[in-house]
């Protein structure tokens, strides 16, 4: 085993106040494109980027575009959890890790039996009538066409956080809560590029911050443990 992640399962072995905080990177083992990597979602082509797409001007002014995208690219419901998810399930279980906060939308952490999941972004699971709060199932999003819409008239929206929305104020403190308290935190499969989830990671005030990525991070330099190297593969060896 690489030593690196000989240290880290050294680490997680004497913990029981682990948090992890992650991205869209944790869920590139399961057949889902994240946005920054060389075959994510930025690196493709579309008529508008992605951030202009998935914004909430575009999302009130272009619905139709916005439900083409989104059912094409921002669905996944087929993808199962993989060897990262499944290993954070089994800490909670035994008692290890506190907390999942993710800035992922695609529910794979529940999925994959974690309870405490802190959703940064919202969920795609979740759909709401924008006006009489009716819920939807995400079935009813994927198999329909064209911009959804309640039985009220209302359009429905994806309860996920779009570019231009707040965060929810409850899941922030929270997780700030959780990461400032965690004895470890381990943060995988993110480019700590959007922001402001990614200043939460500041909170942390112990001494064993594990970064977990593919690529280079600005959180790199500051952290006890780097491994560059997919997520999946590494926690499977934990
Ligand atoms: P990002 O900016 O696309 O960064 C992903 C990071 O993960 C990059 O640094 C990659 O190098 C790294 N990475 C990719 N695959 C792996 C892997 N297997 N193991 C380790 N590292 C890997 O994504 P962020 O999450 O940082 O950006 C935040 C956005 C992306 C959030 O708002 C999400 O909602 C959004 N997003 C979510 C999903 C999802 O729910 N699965 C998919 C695509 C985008």
């Amino acid at each position: 085993m690489d030593a690196k992640i000989a240290k880290l399962k050294e680490w997680v072995d004497a913990s029981d106040n682990i948090v992890f905080f992650g991205g869209a990177g944790v869920s590139t083992e399961s057949g889902i494109p994240d946005f920054r990597s060389v075959d994510g979602l930025y690196n493709q082509q579309y008529k508008y980027p992605p951030e202009t797409i998935l914004s909430h001007t575009f999302f009130m002014s272009e619905p139709e575009e916005f439900f083409r995208f989104y059912r094409a690219k921002m669905l996944a419901l087929d993808a199962e959890p993989n060897a990262a998810h499944l290993k954070l399930a089994e800490w909670e279980r035994i008692g290890k890790c506190r907390a999942v906060i993710t800035q992922n939308i695609d529910g794979l952490h529940q999925k994959a039996g974690s309870r405490e999941v802190l959703e940064l972004h919202g969920s795609v699971l979740r759909n709401y009538c924008m006006r009489c709060h009716k819920p939807y199932d995400v079935r009813d999003i994927a198999a329909g066409q064209g911009v959804p819409k309640c039985t009220c008239g209302g359009m429905i929206k994806p309860d996920v956080v779009l570019y231009e929305e707040s965060l929810d104020s409850y899941t922030i403190n929270k997780s700030v809560e959780y990461i400032r308290n965690a004895d470890i935190l381990i943060i995988g499969g993110t480019s700590l590029a959007v922001y402001p989830a990614a200043g939460l990671i500041n909170y942390y005030r112990g001494s064993k911050l594990v970064l977990v990525n593919k690529s280079e991070t600005p959180a790199d330099r500051s952290a006890d443990l780097v491994i560059h190297a997919p997520i999946g593969e590494v926690f499977s060896q934990l």
